[in-house]
Formats: structure tokens, C-alpha cells, sequence
């Protein structure tokens, strides 16, 4: 009996078939059954290294198969996952193992260097690497490690993993998913997207969000089904592995990159059953222009680390674009005024949720988690929505100041502070402006000294290995001041509307 741990849940729909393949991969294939052994043996190293129940491991590899074992080893023996962007900088990374105090780091062989000082700096424990082949501390050490074969017992509400998501304030918060967060999505989303026998999912997802890596594999775990795993979203590769995938999902960059390409056609999705798009919106005219090129309405859906999936269009009934849909089963959601009074149907308000998938709370910040919760256990989401008389939900903006670009979420107030630290910046907005490609791009407006001759290549030098390249603005604009309402306050949304044109083809 394992109680609740989600591997167990994984193992009980492995196929039978020992010769199914679990992913297919560039350079082979991992199957069902191998699973089960590899993870075994990553128990025994963990066990070795004293990486028990509730101990952290931090991850920031390249996607590889490896890489997904580690996640399921981690599941496996009760640790807790804690998967970062490989853009995130050696000091981005101190500040994540400052916070979590992970037991074990894993991470690139080429970052190894640069991390060591922190890694002693903060007593890390165990520092192991892995690269993109496969190759590595972690599997030398793996490979002579004596396999355990139990699989934990954990509660539903032990930590499965901790996902950083930025804060408003610039420090990121890890927000804490239990197995049961994780477990409950899944199976909901197993069941309300229809898996069925024989679906084939193609992953060009990144691992390191709840997308790519619960999201779309916990669905294809729980169905026992083949995924193509792509190292990254990779156009040609894309269009080449469509033809033997049922599913996909993806962030709408996906899409966009898909219409762009005058090869790509109705023919490459014959066998598709289902695309999925999220983290971002989809814009109307990309869900127009795929279905008359693909024949394929795509299945829009909402969610957020903190939550895992919300909100769905439905599968069988009207998927209709600017909307997100409906609840998913066993989840509330409402649309609220500031005191949390939910408004009239039609009406903008705050959206705020509950359900058995919204997190534990934020790593180590009590205060900020209950900032974020109502009194009555719902979470406020930030986002901006409308909820039609028939419960239809659309996002329609954000009460939070954040860009979305490509998928990746950058919180402004994190960049402006490096800005600002530049001699010679007097103050600085961090926007996201209309993109083709990305949805937003990271914009920053400038006021500098008078006196001072600053150019934008000297702000992005500036930042250049200090934090992740997909934070950095793509666009600097300088000005002679920030526009600010009677209060002080800078306007973003007239910035926004003033440079709405700046990345127009
Ligand atoms: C890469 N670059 C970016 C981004 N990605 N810049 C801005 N925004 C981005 N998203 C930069 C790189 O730093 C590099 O810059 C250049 O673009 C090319 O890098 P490359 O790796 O080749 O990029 P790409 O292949 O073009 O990647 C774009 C992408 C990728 C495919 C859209 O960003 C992606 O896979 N995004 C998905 C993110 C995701 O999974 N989000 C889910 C989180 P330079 O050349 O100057 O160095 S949200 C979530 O999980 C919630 C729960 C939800 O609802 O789903
Ligand atoms: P993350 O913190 O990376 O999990 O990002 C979650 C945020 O992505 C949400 O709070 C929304 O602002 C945004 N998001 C996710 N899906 C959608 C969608 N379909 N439409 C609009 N925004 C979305």
C-alpha cells in the first residue's frame, strides 16, 4: 500500500504490453517498463545520498528522458521536484537554492562551474551532473547504485513538487503542489479531453512548467501512451512527427509558427484528434486562421502553476475563441469585484478559483499565501474575466502587472529593478507589447539623466548573465518621463497603447 503517492497512481496504468514505448526519443526509445527499473535504481542512489521523503531536488538540465526519470524517481521515493528554466542565470539559480535548500542539485555539465560557488556558498549537499545525451555524475553514480524497489508512501497532501512562479515584488515564489494537487488534475484532464486507446502525444513542451511537464505527460502517463519527445519546439521536426501524433499542446507561439509556414497543411494533421493551447492567449484570428488551414478547431484552456489546468473549453461541445470555457469538473470559479463580491454576469471582475488542484501554498511565505487566498478558501488568481449567463468564462486581462512572452511569464517589477540600478537611470516601465510572435514583448521605457549618454546596448550589457535572456527587453525605448495619473502612479496602459505598434511586421 503506498497511500497517495501519484507514481503509484502512474504504475497502475503502465500497459501491461512490456514492449510499450513510453517515449520515443532522438536517440531511441524509453518504454513502460524500463520506468520502473531506472526509477529503482535512482531510488537506491537517492537513498545513498539521503535524499528521502520531503527532501528537495532541484533540476536545471536540457530536456532529455533522463531528465523525466529523475522527475518520476523523485515522485517515486516522496522528494520534492523543483524543475527551473535552463535560461535562469548561476545567480538566479542561488537564489532558488537559497530558498528551497535543496538536498540535491542536477544540473548541466557545462553549468556545473559556475554553480559550484553557490552550491558551497549555500551547503548544498549533493551536486550531480546531466546533459542532453543522457550522460553525466547523476547516471555514473546511478549505474552503480544497488536499485530500491518500494515506492513511498505519502499522504495526498505531501509535496510532490515546488514550481517557482516571479512576484510582483521581484522575488519568486515556489508554489508548493501536493501529490493530490497533481493527481486530481490529471485524472480530470484524462478523462474530460477524451485520452483514448492508441492516442500518441507529440511533446515540444519545455519541462520545467506545469504545461509540458504535468500538463501533457501526466495526461500520456495516464493513458499508457506513446509520446514523441521533442528536445524543444523545433518547426521542421514539428511538421515532420505531426502526421503520427494524436495530440498536441502547446503555448499559441506553437500555432502561430505553424501558419507562418506555407508547407504546413491539413494533410500533417489527418490523424489529430486534439490540439491544446494555453498559458497564454490565443488571439481570435490565429484560432480562425488554424482551423481553415488545419480543419481544427483548437481546444483553448486556463491555468496557472498555482493551480494546474482551471478552466476548459469542452471537448465535445462549442470551443469558442476569446474564451476559455467552463470550470473543469470539481473546480469553482467566480468573478469578483476588489471586496470579493462576485458581479454580474457579463461584468469584469477578478477571477478567482478553488478545488482540489489549487496549490498548498507558497514555499516559506506564509503571509504571501494568505494574501492570495479569500477567507472562504478560494484563490485570487490575478487575472482579469467575464463569466457569460451559461458560466462560459473569458480572461479578458491581468490585475497583475505581468508579461506574458512566448509562454514564459516576466514580472516587470524584476527587470526594472536591474534597470534602475544602471548609473545614470532615473527610472524605468517594464511593458509587454503586442508581438507576432511571442504575444508580448518585453518592452522597457527609460528615463535617463539628462546629462548622462546611455544607449540601449549599454542597458542590455548590463544585464547580460544576470538574469535570463527571455526577461531581457527586446525593445529599450528612452523618454523624457513616465506618464503617471494624479496619484503618481506610472500609466502602463498608455504606455502600452503608445508603442502598440513597435514589433508590427
Ligand atoms: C526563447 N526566447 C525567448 C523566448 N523563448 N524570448 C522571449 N520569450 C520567449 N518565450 C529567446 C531566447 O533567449 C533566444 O534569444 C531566442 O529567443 C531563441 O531561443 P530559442 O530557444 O531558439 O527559442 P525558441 O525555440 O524560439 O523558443 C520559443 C518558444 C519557447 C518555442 C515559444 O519559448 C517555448 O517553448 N515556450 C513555452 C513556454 C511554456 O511552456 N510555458 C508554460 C508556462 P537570443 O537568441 O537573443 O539569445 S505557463 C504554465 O505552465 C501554465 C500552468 C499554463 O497555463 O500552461
Ligand atoms: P504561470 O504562472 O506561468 O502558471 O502562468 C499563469 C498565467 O498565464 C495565468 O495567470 C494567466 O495570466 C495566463 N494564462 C494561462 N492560460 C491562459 C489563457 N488561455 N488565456 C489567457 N491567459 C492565460
Amino acid at each position: 500500500m503506498t497511500g497517495n503517492n501519484i507514481y503509484e497512481l502512474f504504475r497502475s496504468r503502465f500497459p501491461a504490453d512490456s514492449t510499450a514505448v513510453f517515449l520515443e526519443h532522438d536517440r531511441g526509445e524509453l518504454l513502460y517498463s524500463q520506468i520502473e527499473e531506472e526509477t529503482g535504481l535512482l531510488a537506491g542512489l537517492f537513498k545513498q545520498l539521503g535524499v528521502n521523503k520531503g527532501a528537495r531536488v532541484i533540476m536545471q538540465v536540457d530536456k532529455s528522458p533522463e531528465a523525466i526519470l529523475l522527475y518520476l524517481a523523485c515522485l517515486r521515493v516522496g522528494a520534492v521536484f523543483i524543475p527551473l528554466n535552463t535560461a535562469y542565470t548561476a545567480n538566479e539559480v542561488s537564489y532558488f537554492m537559497g530558498d528551497a535548500r535543496p538536498h540535491l542539485l542536477v544540473c548541466r555539465p557545462q553549468d556545473y562551474d559556475s554553480l559550484l560557488p553557490h552550491v558551497k556558498d549555500l551547503n548544498v549537499p549533493h551536486v550531480m551532473t546531466l546533459d542532453n545525451q543522457g550522460c553525466g555524475s547523476l547516471i555514473e553514480a546511478m549505474k552503480d547504485a544497488s536499485s530500491c524497489a518500494d515506492v513511498e508512501v505519502c499522504e495526498g497532501s505531501d509535496l510532490a513538487s515546488i514550481i517557482y512562479t516571479s512576484g510582483t515584488t521581484g522575488r519568486s515564489k515556489g508554489a508548493m503542489l501536493s501529490h493530490d494537487n497533481l493527481s486530481s488534475n490529471a485524472k480530470v484532464l484524462h478523462k474530460y479531453w477524451q485520452w483514448e486507446e492508441g492516442d500518441v502525444l507529440l511533446h515540444a513542451l519545455p519541462i520545467f512548467h506545469v504545461h509540458g511537464l504535468f500538463v501533457a505527460l501526466h495526461c500520456a502517463l495516464l493513458n499508457g501512451s506513446k509520446v514523441i519527445f521533442m528536445p524543444k519546439f523545433e518547426l521542421t521536426a514539428v511538421k515532420n512527427n505531426l502526421l503520427r501524433a494524436t495530440v498536441m499542446m502547446g503555448v499559441p507561439t506553437f500555432y502561430v509558427r505553424l501558419l507562418e509556414d506555407s508547407e504546413f497543411t491539413k494533410e500533417m494533421c489527418s490523424n489529430i484528434r486534439l490540439f491544446v493551447a494555453g498559458s497564454a492567449p490565443l488571439l481570435s484570428e490565429t484560432f480562425e486562421e488554424f482551423e481553415k488551414v488545419s480543419g481544427h478547431k483548437i481546444l483553448e484552456r486556463y491555468g496557472m502553476t498555482e493551480a494546474g489546468m482551471v478552466i476548459s473549453n469542452p471537448y465535445d461541445g462549442a470551443r469558442v475563441p476569446g474564451t476559455v470555457g467552463y470550470p473543469l469538473p470539481g473546480v469553482a470559479a467566480r468573478v469578483v469585484d476588489e471586496e470579493g463580491v462576485e458581479v454580474s454576469r457579463g461584468e469584469v471582475g477578478g477571477l478567482d478559483i478553488k478545488g482540489p488542484n489549487v496549490f498548498v501554498g507558497y514555499w516559506c511565505m506564509p503571509e504571501k499565501t494568505a494574501e492570495e487566498f479569500r477567507e472562504d478558501g478560494f484563490f485570487i488568481t490575478g487575472d482579469m474575466a467575464t463569466m457569460d449567463v451559461d458560466g462560459r468564462i473569458s480572461i479578458v486581462g491581468r490585475a497583475k502587472d505581468l508579461v506574458i512572452s512566448g509562454g514564459y511569464n516576466v514580472y516587470p517589477k524584476e527587470v526594472e529593478i536591474m534597470i534602475d540600478e544602471i548609473e545614470g537611470v532615473k527610472e524605468s516601465a517594464v511593458i509587454g507589447v503586442k508581438h507576432p510572435d511571442f504575444g508580448e514583448g518585453v518592452t522597457a521605457i527609460i528615463v535617463k539623466d539628462r546629462d548622462v549618454s546611455l544607449a540601449e546596448q549599454n542597458v542590455i550589457e548590463f544585464m547580460a548573465g544576470k538574469i535570463a535572456r527571455f526577461k531581457q527587453p527586446q525593445k529599450i525605448i528612452f523618454v523624457d518621463e513616465l506618464p503617471r495619473n494624479a496619484m503618481g502612479k506610472v500609466q502602463k496602459k498608455e504606455l502600452r497603447d503608445i508603442y502598440s505598434e513597435i514589433y508590427s511586421k
